[in-house]
């Protein structure tokens, strides 16, 4: 591998279809980093089992991730792209990290309140030990930057913390890795108030069809201010707008803000221009999509490879951090 400025390395979960979110918040920006960094991109399957799940169904998940990260332009060419569980690492560097978290830290994350919420029955340990097994997927791969929706931003300050104090007792180490922000930090669910995730039911997939598309899009709060169609709206409060910057062009955006505001547009309009704009994106993307379905050899191939030139990587990483804190 030739050294950039560094390693990215990011991760997306097995745990539902991937979403317009998923895509203008992480996996967009990942492709557009490529130029510059080293990439590694992993299906976090590990964090997709913190929460309940149907393991009948886990392969074809992880499998429909890699079709769908490949598909919207991750170029398995210039990148790795692989499983989590199969580089072991992630768990055993996970574990080591473990006895250096105190667990007042990892008790007052976001995401383990919202999930234990959302999991009353199932807030198991591998829910609150969520953010330090992220940790060890970044610092294995000695990370520079970290490429990720706004939502992850509390824990890339935790792994950050996580390198320091493994630093300060074992040895400089770990580089304290970067958080990159796409240009779209966080997009909303149809309900225009919580984020767009799989596990919500409030997600419209990147791969839609755009009559499937256009059924997400008609329920789609916009500015609840808005109550008529003659009333003026507010794009800058507005979840549809949101999505219009990630896929229209600048001068429709100019257009397209000025008509909310004097209510010229109305929202119904609006929507359907976005859903043809995405459908100029995602069309091509879709039947790469179809290709690469039509060949899972071809993709388990690509996931085989980024697996042993993680494993690679990897296993170095372990031998160094197992000398630094004293085992064999
Ligand atoms: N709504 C979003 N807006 C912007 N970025 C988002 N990301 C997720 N949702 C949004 C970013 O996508 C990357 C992969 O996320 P993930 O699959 O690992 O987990 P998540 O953040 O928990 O995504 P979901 O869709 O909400 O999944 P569930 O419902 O299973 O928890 C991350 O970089 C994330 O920031």
């Amino acid at each position: 591998m030739t050294l950039k400025k560094g390693v990215i390395f990011s991760g997306i979960q097995p745990s539902g279809t991937i979403h317009v979110g998923n895509y203008l918040g992480a996996i967009r920006n990942w492709v557009a980093l490529l130029p510059e960094y080293e990439g590694i991109f992993c299906i976090v399957d590990y964090h997709a089992i913190t929460v309940p799940y149907d393991p009948a169904a886990m392969q074809e998940r992880i499998f429909d991730a890699a079709v769908v990260n490949i598909s919207c332009g991750l170029d398995p060419g210039k990148c790795s792209l692989f499983v989590q569980s199969e580089v072991p690492e992630h768990t055993e560097l996970a574990w080591i990290l473990n006895c250096i978290t105190p667990i007042g830290e990892l008790e007052r994350m976001t995401q383990f309140k919202t999930k234990s919420e959302q999991h009353r029955d199932s807030v198991n340990m591998g829910l609150l030990d969520y953010p330090v097994l992220q940790a060890a997927d970044i610092l294995l791969y000695k990370a520079v930057a970290v490429p990720v929706g706004e939502d992850q931003a509390q824990h890339l300050e935790l792994s950050r913390e996580i390198a320091r104090k493994f630093n300060r007792r074992f040895g400089d180490f770990f580089p304290e890795p970067a958080t990159l922000f796409s240009e779209t930090l966080k997009v909303l669910g149809v309900d225009g108030k919580s984020k767009m995730s799989k596990s919500m039911g409030n997600d419209i997939g990147i791969l839609a069809d755009p009559k499937e598309v256009w059924e997400r899009l008609r329920i789609s709060v916009t500015d609840e201010n808005r109550k008529r169609r003659q009333d003026p709206g507010d794009p800058a409060v507005c979840n549809v707008f949101t999505m219009h910057k990630g896929f229209s062009r600048a001068g429709d955006l100019a257009i397209i803000q000025a008509g909310c505001r004097n209510a010229t547009l109305g929202c119904v309009d609006c929507k359907k221009i976005l859903r043809d704009r995405i459908e100029e994106l995602v069309a091509p993307f879709r039947e790469k999509a179809a290709e690469l379905r039509a060949n899972p050899a071809l993709v388990r191939g690509v996931l085989a490879e980024g697996a042993a030139r993680c494993r690679k990587i990897a296993q170095k990483t372990m031998e160094q951090v197992r000398s630094r804190i004293g085992l064999r």
